[in-house]
């Protein structure tokens, strides 16, 4: 019995020991079969010959790192077989600096990671160096061809240095050391000798003046001259004697016959009540070179002596024809009514919903405005007095004179 029981405990070991043998081994196994898992972290400070790039091993999967870095190649998908950094062991984030590279070069990088199971990686990303070369070498034409308002400069690219030159002109202004950013002119690409022409400039002015070119390392500069606009001389015209003269309207006009030089910029004419009308105050805007040009003024006060003046700008300033003067015809103004020889001067007048009609007695005899529905009422009013009413309501209204009831008028509120 001894011995058999001996023997049966001698099996149970045996076969738990077998068992604990198979678990060890199948975790092992499970522990060795999976690589680990990372991600490749972004590229930055990227130069002509080198960048920053890392990984980020999230899990070992149950087997130590041994060995980690980034890889990188000019194809795809890189290798530890090609280029790459070695950064240490363990999980984790690790930063990988990466040299050696050529400028204006596209490169794909990968992190990688080995344990005992093999080595895995994380995404490809890939990035271009920067350009390589340096800036463009130029010089600035010599302004020619100078006006008050234009000018003529431009440059010779002699060299771009290893970079194409992708815009390229002059850039001007009147304090020194003008950049590409300000005014300036674009004059296509390349090396070589291009002409540029400024405008809009102001006349008698020192202007800076340099020639630029830009490529892939940046924007260079020419050497930089100066220059002076010549002085304008302000336009020669002629203010067009008034017509069509109504109680609010008139049309004048006026005949540029030498802009001296510099373009017209605007013109029409400007009046007043008061000698000498600048175009800063009342005046149209009547278009832009020499010639002759009619002007429609409106808004005039009835019975009023307006003075006007023609005007052309350019960019040597505003210069003014003769003045001239006329006088509006004498009646009644925009939505007025004059009562005037005991009638309603004008008899029907039609206004636009929300306008205020004025009547003025100009008879010596009183009158009065009596809508003859009740509506509106002046009560008298007597020589050179006035009534006022407000016509918000769309209709007609028929109104009289309560004091001469053969005195008739209408309001019409479209
Ligand atoms: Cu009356």
């Amino acid at each position: 019995m001894k011995t058999v029981k001996n023997y049966l405990q001698t099996l149970v070991m045996m076969v738990l020991s077998l068992g604990l043998v198979l678990i060890i081994n199948s975790c092992k196994k499970a522990k060795d079969s999976t690589p680990p898992s990372l991600v490749t972290v972004n590229i930055s400070e990227i130069t002509q010959t080198s960048a920053v790039s890392g990984g980020n091993i999230t899990d070992d999967n149950g087997s130590d790192i041994t060995s980690r870095g980034v890889c990188w190649s000019t194809t795809a998908n890189p290798g530890v077989a090609d280029s790459h950094t070695t950064d240490g062991t363990g999980k984790g984030i690790f930063s990988s600096t990466i040299n050696g590279l050529t400028a204006g070069t596209l490169y794909h990088v990968r992190a990688y990671a080995t344990n005992s199971a093999g080595t895995a990686y994380g995404s490809d990303i890939s990035f271009t160096t920067a350009s390589g070369g340096s800036l463009a070498s130029l010089t600035t034409t010599t302004v020619s061809a100078i006006t008050p308002s234009t000018a003529e400069s431009g440059g010779n690219i002699t060299d771009d240095n290893g970079s194409d030159i992708t815009a390229r002109g002059v850039c001007w202004s009147t304090t020194t050391n003008p950049v590409a950013t300000g005014l300036h002119t674009t004059d296509g690409t390349g090396t070589g000798t291009f002409t540029s022409s400024m405008s809009g400039l102001t006349a008698g002015t020192v202007y800076y003046v340099r020639a630029y070119a830009t490529n892939g390392v940046g924007t260079a500069y020419g050497n930089e001259t100066s220059f002076t606009t010549t002085s304008g001389s302000l336009a020669s015209l002629t203010t067009i004697t008034v017509s069509a003269i109504t109680t609010t309207s008139a049309i004048s006009g006026g005949d540029i016959t030498n802009d001296n030089g510099s373009d017209i910029t605007a013109r029409g004419v400007c009046w007043s009540t008061t000698a000498n009308p600048v175009a800063t105050g009342s005046h149209t805007t009547d278009g832009t070179g020499t010639g002759p040009f009619a002007s429609s003024i409106s808004g005039l006060t009835p019975g009023t002596v307006y003075y006007v003046r023609a005007y052309a700008t350019s960019s040597a300033g505003t210069s003014y024809g003769n003045q001239v003067t006329f006088t509006t015809v004498s009646g009644p103004g925009l939505n007025e009514v004059w009562i005037q020889g005991h009638a309603f001067n004008p008899d029907t007048i039609t206004v636009a919903a929300g306008t205020t009609i004025k009547w003025t007695n100009k008879d010596v005899d009183s009158h009065t405005v009596t809508s003859d529905s009740a509506i509106f009422e002046s009560g008298t009013i007597g020589n050179n007095g006035t009534y006022s009413h407000q016509f918000n309501t769309v209709g007609s209204f028929p109104y009289h004179c309560s004091i001469h009831t053969e005195m008739k008028g209408i309001v019409i509120v479209q």
